[in-house]
């Protein structure tokens, strides 16, 4: 390891250590951390199911940088190269649409041999597997409604492709030894102010039951249902939404999936984390960045990214929060886009844990909130980021913005290729 690393490493710990802070248990602990790389950043939503479809369901990708993943096996070279780059290990996130078959199936179809080449290839990188049934992209989701619509055919089609992708889940957990989370989100909405708000919840919940009704062991599956405020073309109301999902995984043992962008604009999840773990045993977070909308950008070490880290850390609550990633910026370099968000998130708990936490608990039980404030500052800038690029360099991933040479470097010889 290059000696001005450590140099500022050993510096930096003696600071840390004068509160009480063992960075080395904090790496320790960092390193057991799994963040869910979500694949569908490699290849802008599309997946490999369904040939040249549009992505539909309110979600959108806007840019058209080059080199996108175009095959499984193109999307895992590609997952392969930003795993390099960042620190730690980690679990990959599919969708449905993400199957490997040249069979011709349909989501309701789909069975655990259409995933066998992720399952090889996770065991052999070492990762661990979650998975997300595709209730959008379908001509059956082209009116917006799947688990709610008002037509029982369509309902039982996606009831079927939520079944199916529960037993892959299972599947996963079991060929790779660690639980699966599979996260159920559905796009049900409408564009304009509904009559009836009601009917199509009754129908979501009924149809929720129905796929839940198969008992699966939480050592292999675990599900986790995920809310929205509004979608494009669903802006006026949206099936799913957050007191729903309260309701439902509160009621049922279900995972709440907090999704940072899924709130009004100055709504953060940060807050709401302390109470909904109160209450439920598991917690999944699609780290996000709204940018004045559900945008999915890129996750950067902003102030709410910073404060989804400290409430984690502080309220002692990772062992019971699933951490998933969902953004895609089709604008930049895809695999840019997972290192970056990636290492932010890793990063921010970095941060969060080198904060003086017993300390800040201390000073604000007994009242003095000037030194809560000044000590909570004075914190921002210290040096942190010494204890980050010691954690990089040990555990075999570039220090600093050197994994950009990198990326540049992959996008010249493989994905201007393509
Ligand atoms: C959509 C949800 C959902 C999707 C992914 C692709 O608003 O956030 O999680 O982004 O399933
Ligand atoms: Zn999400």
């Amino acid at each position: 390891m290059d000696q001005s690393i450590l140099t500022s490493y050993n510096e930096a710990k003696k600071l840390y250590a004068a509160h009480g802070i063992d960075v080395e248990k904090v790496l320790e602990r960092l390193a057991q951390i799994k963040i869910s790389i979500h694949c569908w950043q490699g290849d802008d939503v599309q997946g490999f199911l369904f040939k040249d479809k549009e992505l539909s369901g309110g979600i959108a990708v806007t840019g058209s940088y080059p080199g996108r993943a175009g095959t499984p096996d193109q999307l895992r070279q590609d997952l392969e190269k930003a795993l390099s780059l960042i620190p730690g290990k980690h679990k990959v996130n599919l969708h449905a649409i993400y199957a490997d078959t040249d069979e011709e199936v349909d989501l309701d179809e789909l069975e655990p041999r259409h995933f066998q080449s992720w399952v090889d290839w996770a065991k052999e990188q070492g990762l661990g597997l979650d998975f997300n049934p595709t209730c959008f992209s379908h001509p059956k989701a082209a009116d917006g409604f799947t688990l709610s619509h008002s037509d029982k055919e369509i309902r039982n089609f996606w009831i079927k492709h939520c079944k199916a992708s529960r037993i892959i889940a299972e599947h996963f957990g079991k060929e790779l030894g660690q639980p699966c989370v599979t996260n159920f989100w559905v796009p049900d909405g409408y564009k304009d102010t509904p009559v009836d708000r009601l009917a199509p919840r009754v129908r979501l919940k009924e149809s929720l039951d129905e796929i839940f009704s198969v008992e699966i062991d939480p050592l292999y599956n675990i599900d986790a249902v995920e809310s929205k405020l509004f979608g494009i073309g669903s802006e006026s109301y949206v099936v799913g939404s957050h007191e729903f999902y309260m309701g439902y995984g509160l009621t049922r043992g279900k995972a709440i999936c907090l999704d940072a962008g899924h709130f009004h604009p100055t709504e953060m999840i940060s807050n709401k984390l302390s109470s909904i773990l109160m209450f439920s045993e598991q917690l999944l977070l699609h780290v996000s960045r709204p940018v004045r909308w559900d945008s999915d950008h890129v996750v950067t070490m902003d102030d709410e990214m910073l404060e989804i880290a400290r409430e984690l850390v502080r309220g002692d609550l990772l062992s019971r929060t699933n951490m998933g990633l969902d953004f895609f910026d089709g604008s930049i370099n895809h695999i840019a886009a997972w290192v970056i968000g990636t290492r932010n998130t890793i990063k921010a708990l970095l941060r969060a844990m080198l904060e003086p936490v017993e300390e800040l608990k201390r000073i604000e039980r007994v009242g003095d909130y000037t030194s809560r404030l000044a000590l909570v500052e004075e914190f921002k800038s210290y040096p942190f980021g010494a204890v980050w690029d010691y954690y990089c360099a040990s555990q075999n991933t570039p220090v600093r913005e050197q994994w950009l040479a990198e990326v540049k470097r992959y996008e010249q010889e493989v994905l201007s290729a393509r």
